[in-house]
């Protein structure tokens, strides 16, 4: 009975969690699916091909979930850099629409193993533009 009560919480935390993962892109790859979020807004991404490798230019399948109520973004773009060493990417991502909130960034390409932060810049209509990143470790 101890036990049962113990381990109650941290059951609960996960099923949540899950649950929230699962609303917002969850016919990504689930393996390399990764998640952004503000006020909000969620959005999930995933690379192509998975997983990144140094060097190895990719593509980003995207799924942007606004809050309930709210009109999808009219662009999104895409860009990604190394806070640590102040730097970007050397190529600039084109990103292109693929209806119903979901998007393809192609042509990125991480140079450098570390941690780079992926930003994802929304142009809210009737709204100011919203910034969402996510970062990741590049072995
Ligand atoms: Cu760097």
């Amino acid at each position: 009975m101890i036990r049962s009560l113990a381990w109650a919480p941290a059951i609960a935390g996960l099923c949540g969690a899950g649950a929230a993962a699962a609303a917002c892109g969850d016919a990504l790859p689930a393996a390399a699916r990764l998640q952004a979020e503000a006020t909000g807004w969620q959005l999930a991404f995933a690379p192509r091909p998975a997983p990144l490798a140094v060097g190895r230019p990719f593509a980003l399948d995207i799924v942007v979930c606004p809050p309930a109520g709210q009109p999808l973004p009219a662009t999104l773009k895409v860009d990604a850099e190394m806070p640590a060493h102040r730097h970007g990417m050397n190529y600039r991502a084109s990103v292109k629409p693929l209806g119903s909130g979901r998007w393809q960034a192609e042509g990125l390409m991480f140079h450098m193993p570390g941690r780079w932060r992926v930003l994802f810049d929304l142009d809210r209509p009737g709204q100011p533009p919203l910034r969402l990143a996510s970062e990741l470790d590049l072995p």
